[in-house]
């Protein structure tokens, strides 16, 4: 049985519902980086990058990445084509978590909650997340664009999608006028959340389905430029 470890409404978030959405068989481990206070350190060896989500296979082999992780439970289930259903689709997948990822979440989710990984000085750190929650609102607004159809791959749902749907609920931590300013992405995000996986997946993370108003969004709308 593999094994997931996620921290809730983390972008551990995606393979948590990808494992739910092909019924896997898999053991949950629960890691609150909140209440931790980011990584602990007594997990460091399973991954020496001190992030989630973490994917342990049943034979001891190690996953780590969102993208990797998702992946590998992609091929897990090959029937339910998680990433796209021919090979265009899959690159467009790509395409998407690339920018997701390593744009969209670390340079501008990454750097607003974590701007001590940017700079040493704490006096850089307003400044940075100033930034950054621009970068943010940048990015909303990109996706919004971007999007053309009901999913943002092809004609039918993809892991792309769950993506989007994790980084969606993000934006209610800042307060954002999701529904309002994004229309079309909120289309997306309401056909997700459709999905009985979701509701499964959210209610074991023990977090509101959509509006996450856990971080304090009054205190965070100070960066707002
Ligand atoms: N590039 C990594 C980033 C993972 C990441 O940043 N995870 C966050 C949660 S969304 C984390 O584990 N943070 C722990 C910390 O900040 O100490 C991935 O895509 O898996």
């Amino acid at each position: 049985m593999v094994q997931l470890w996620v921290s809730p409404g983390a972008c551990s978030l995606l393979p948590h519902i990808l494992l739910n959405e092909i019924n896997a068989d898999f053991e949950l481990v629960i890691v609150d980086i909140v209440k931790e206070l980011g990584f602990p350190e007594k997990y460091k060896e399973i991954n020496p990058k001190k992030r989630l989500p973490i994917l342990i296979l049943d034979d001891g082999t190690v996953i780590t990445e969102t993208v990797a992780i998702s992946t590998k439970i992609s091929q897990m289930a090959p029937d339910h084509h998680l990433l796209g259903s021919d090979d265009l689709e899959i690159v467009r997948s790509y395409e998407w978590f690339n920018w997701l990822s390593g744009t969209f979440h670390e340079r501008g989710f990454g750097s607003f909650f974590g701007p001590h990984r940017f700079a040493d000085d704490e006096i850089a750190f307003d400044p940075i997340r100033r930034s950054s929650y621009a970068f943010i609102e940048q990015c909303f607004s990109d996706v919004e664009e971007r999007l053309t159809g009901v999913y943002a791959v092809g004609n039918a749902f993809t892991a792309v999608d769950v993506f989007l749907y994790v980084i969606y609920r993000w934006g209610h931590m800042l307060r954002l006028d999701m529904k309002g300013a994004y229309p079309k992405y909120t289309k997306l995000v309401l056909e997700v959340t459709k999905r009985a996986a979701v509701s499964k997946t959210v209610e074991k993370e023990g977090i509101p389905l959509i509006e996450d108003n856990r971080a304090d969004g009054a205190d965070l709308q100070k960066y707002k430029p």
